[in-house]
């Protein structure tokens, strides 16, 4: 099967982290079936052979107009593809679509026909509004990771930065590389605009956002980025569930504990 990577060792990179990522999600249980998405803003590692490609779907709506993505390219998750399928096989799991100039419709171009992502809609309005906002960020990742979700089951852990806080006085290292935090979203209908205006409206704050009850939103430089930023929130979380577990309250690191990293750190917040 010829592949748009052939020859094209920055763009194959790309997808190889997504692959990468995507056994990772399967490995920690937090891709079911074909649970969470992946996407990538490539624009910058497509070359004019690529740009002149033609269509290999029809022309397809996006569900809403996109201003800033015009000409861009994505590679996607297929929808109702498996994250652990698509470790092993990218480009049979996923596609590389270009945004139309209408900015309102896309066409997949390479390797096969494979419809994105049933999140769609967010993922594209979140790179639009990376794109507006002067963002290197280039990637997003939707995720169902299991402790994370757990505590959106608690109202208390709903409340504005309560979760982030916790989860940052857990071990030093979470709060130095999710210094933003976890942005907490109501319950919304998932795949829908409200969700995805949603998600938006927490990036301004947040570089991992929480859907209640259903899984998180993260943008990163690359997926890898995005990933890891997820795994020290979930692994913050496992520690307190691991507390929490043994009979106690975990204490939790000090006010002051948490001030001094900031400055080590040089820390936003
Ligand atoms: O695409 O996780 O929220 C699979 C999902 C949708
Ligand atoms: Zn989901």
């Amino acid at each position: 099967m010829k592949t748009i990577l052939e020859g094209r060792p920055r763009l194959a990179a790309e997808i190889n982290k997504v692959a990468e990522t995507a056994g990772y999600l399967w490995q920690k249980g937090w891709a079911e079936r074909n649970g969470g998405n992946i996407t990538v803003n490539i624009t910058e590692w497509i070359d004019e052979t690529i740009r002149e490609m033609p269509a290999i779907s029809n022309v397809l709506p996006i569900g809403t107009t996109l201003p800033l993505l015009k000409g861009c390219y994505f590679y996607c998750k297929g929808t109702n593809k498996r994250m652990r399928d698509l470790a092993r096989a990218p480009m049979e799991n996923g596609s590389v679509i270009r945004i139309l100039d209408d900015c309102a419709h896309y066409v997949i171009i390479a390797d096969q026909p494979v419809l994105p992502t049933s999140e769609l809609p967010s993922h594209l309005s979140v790179h639009n509004y990376l794109l507006e906002t002067g963002s290197p960020y280039r990637a997003s990742v939707h995720t169902h990771p299991i402790e994370l979700v757990a505590m959106t089951h608690c109202r208390r852990f709903l409340e504005k930065d309560v979760a982030t806080r916790l989860l940052w006085s857990m071990i030093p290292e979470t709060k130095a590389f999710c210094p933003r935090g976890l942005g907490i979203i109501p319950y919304q209908l998932p795949g829908s605009m409200a969700l995805a205006e949603a998600t938006i409206r927490e990036l301004a704050d947040y570089d991992v956002v929480m859907w209640e009850k259903h899984g998180v939103f993260a943008v990163d430089t690359d997926v890898m980025a995005a990933f890891d930023q997820v795994d020290v929130l979930n692994k913050s979380a496992l520690i307190y569930i691991a507390s929490k577990n043994m009979g106690f309250e975990p204490e939790g690191m000090s006010e002051e504990q948490m001030r001094e990293m900031s400055i080590a750190f040089h820390l936003p917040k």
